[in-house]
């Protein structure tokens, strides 16, 4: 969810440096079994970084959104971290403005009502709350308690459901109401992708496919086996 404002990647590809240490690790681990004297510099030759991304180019419209799918490992989540600034593209660019705020899928939950998770210490205002709630769709989830939101969370929220954590995760972060906001949403939900104006279909790191659901639909006949798994 990104304030008011457009995003470009061009050409852009990326690693984890978690990889680049392993890979130091494993130079380590071969050049203690080298033999004396040997050229260092062989061991280096069969080794190499593997991008977790590779030249991903993406343009959204401001107040557009985009959805992102793909199977498990294909670097959606590196592409989000990537976007808010915590993994350095190695090459290319990324173009933005504005604040950025990210829902992740599993959110934290404090002891505290469920009122007190979402505000998140900010001044409960009834018009404003209400309308998050709605756009959230808590409305049902509170329905199931007595209490509704103002049930009491045991520390881990164990009293909710990953869906329901997931929703008081979003309303937290849902201070203004997002139609007008560019938005990114990592989803395999056909209703999602149809609803989008584009889609980044990653596979394996690399663009699968990127454009609009009917261009997937001509382009990629065969793509909803890759939103499995
Ligand atoms: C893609 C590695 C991960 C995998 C590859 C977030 C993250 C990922 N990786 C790291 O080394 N460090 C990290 O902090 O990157 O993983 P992903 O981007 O998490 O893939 P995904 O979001 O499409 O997968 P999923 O299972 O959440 O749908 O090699 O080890």
């Amino acid at each position: 969810n990104l304030t008011t404002t457009e995003l470009e990647l061009v050409n852009v590809s990326a690693s984890w440096d978690e990889g680049i240490g392993e890979l130091f690790e494993k130079i380590q681990q071969e050049n203690k079994s080298r033999p004396p004297h040997s050229d260092p510099g062989m061991f280096f030759t069969n080794l190499y970084v593997t991008p977790v991304l590779r030249n991903i180019s993406l343009y959204l419209e401001k107040g557009h959104m985009l959805a992102v799918a793909g199977s498990t490992g294909s670097g959606k989540s590196s592409l989000l971290m990537m976007i808010l600034g915590e993994l350095v593209p190695s090459e290319g660019k990324i173009r933005h403005s504005g604040r950025i705020s990210f829902s992740p899928q599993t959110s934290w939950i404090m002891p505290g009502t469920i009122r007190d998770n979402i505000l998140f210490g900010l001044t409960y205002d009834e018009y404003r709350y209400t309308s998050v709630i709605k756009a959230c769709q808590l409305e049902e989830d509170f329905a199931e308690f007595p209490e509704k939101d103002k049930t009491h969370l045991v520390e881990g929220g164990v009293t909710l459901s990953g869906g329901q954590r997931a929703r008081v995760g979003l309303a937290r972060c849902v201070c203004k109401l997002m139609a007008s906001k560019t938005r990114i949403v990592v989803t395999s939900k056909l209703d999602h992708l149809k609803r989008a104006d584009k889609i980044l279909l990653l596979h394996n790191g690399d663009c699968y496919f990127y454009g609009t659901f009917s261009e997937l639909q001509a382009k990629r006949p065969d793509f909803s086996a890759l939103l499995l798994g």
